[in-house]
């Protein structure tokens, strides 16, 4: 299903050329992933892009993932060349902001003593589409200085906004890589919303939501929609959510649309609880 499907929007090409670009520039790179997905929604041509760059790794959406599996990923992270600090944040509320500023300025007091200057950091900010790289930039400078957006491809250029300490940050849009290697990778970012809803169509990505859920976090599925019992056929979850909540139509046919829609607004939303899709 995932295979032959068209990830990679034209803009992307531009987005890459401008991280490349703008990389001589900047003194490090902060690299936001999601915490739900902390393998899925790393990207390999960031990596490549980045290189030697120091690096700080932000697990973002944390209020949404399990914390237990997110310290597990922290050290893990941790103990990568070239990544100076990995933190995990969550956007909404705010918590660990002022570690990320302090960890920042730290960085510029050390890269202006090794270099006998006296300048601001300049820093790039980067992640797959919709991972809040722009919620990141409004909680460092306080104010709503970039657009942000519950759906992928909110930042279309690159933006450059001063913090009151004077550091620049570069905002970028999204990016994503032409070819998945392995399907789930797809799915999952998909899941968590970096891939357009239209692409794979609702009722098949919350067809395999369900999937996903019944085998990782089948207590938190029944929970959420009151079922007496799991069953390892992802089709009949879904009939019984369905039913739980009243989606049918004429007929007695079950609405798949609306219950695809609702089970992935509600994962997006935390309701269904802290799920991490990939164990450290
Ligand atoms: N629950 C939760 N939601 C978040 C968090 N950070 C960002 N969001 C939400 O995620 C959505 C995307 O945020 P953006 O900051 O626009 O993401 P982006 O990475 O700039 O997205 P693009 O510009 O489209 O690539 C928004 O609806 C944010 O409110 C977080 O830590 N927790
Ligand atoms: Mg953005």
């Amino acid at each position: 299903m995932i295979d032959n499907i068209n990830w990679y929007p034209g803009h992307m090409k531009k987005t890459r050329e401008l991280i490349r670009e703008n990389l001589k520039a900047v003194d490090a790179v902060v690299e936001i992933i999601d915490s739900r997905i902390p393998v899925s929604s790393r990207n390999p041509i960031i990596a490549e892009l980045i290189g030697q760059k120091r690096r700080f790794v932000i697990l973002g959406k944390a209020d949404l993932a399990d914390p237990a599996e997110t310290a597990k990923w922290r050290d893990r992270i941790a103990s990568e060349d070239g990544v100076v600090r990995v933190m995990d944040l969550n956007l909404q509320s705010g918590e660990n902001i002022k570690k990320l500023l302090r960890a920042l300025e730290e960085e510029q007091e050390i890269r202006n003593a090794e270099k006998s200057v006296k300048r601001p950091l300049r820093i790039m900010i980067v992640g797959v589409p919709n991972v809040g790289k722009s919620s990141l930039i409004n909680r460092l400078t306080g104010k709503r200085s970039a657009l942000t957006g519950d759906k992928p491809g909110v930042t279309k250029g690159k933006q450059w906004l001063t913090l009151s300490n004077g550091m620049q940050l570069l905002d970028t849009p999204g990016i994503l890589w032409p070819k998945f290697e392995d399907p789930d990778v797809g799915l999952n970012l998909a899941f968590c919303g970096s891939i357009k809803d239209d692409i794979l169509g609702v009722q098949d990505l919350g067809f395999e939501l369900i999937r996903v859920l019944g085998e990782r976090y089948p207590q938190h599925l029944m929970e959420r929609y009151k079922l007496d019992e799991i069953s390892d056929q992802a089709i009949e979850n879904m009939d019984n959510i369905a039913m739980k909540r009243g989606f049918i139509m004429s007929g007695k046919r079950i609405d798949y649309e609306r219950t695809g829609r609702t089970v992935l607004d509600e994962f997006r939303g935390g309701k269904i609880g802290r799920i991490t899709l990939e164990q450290a």
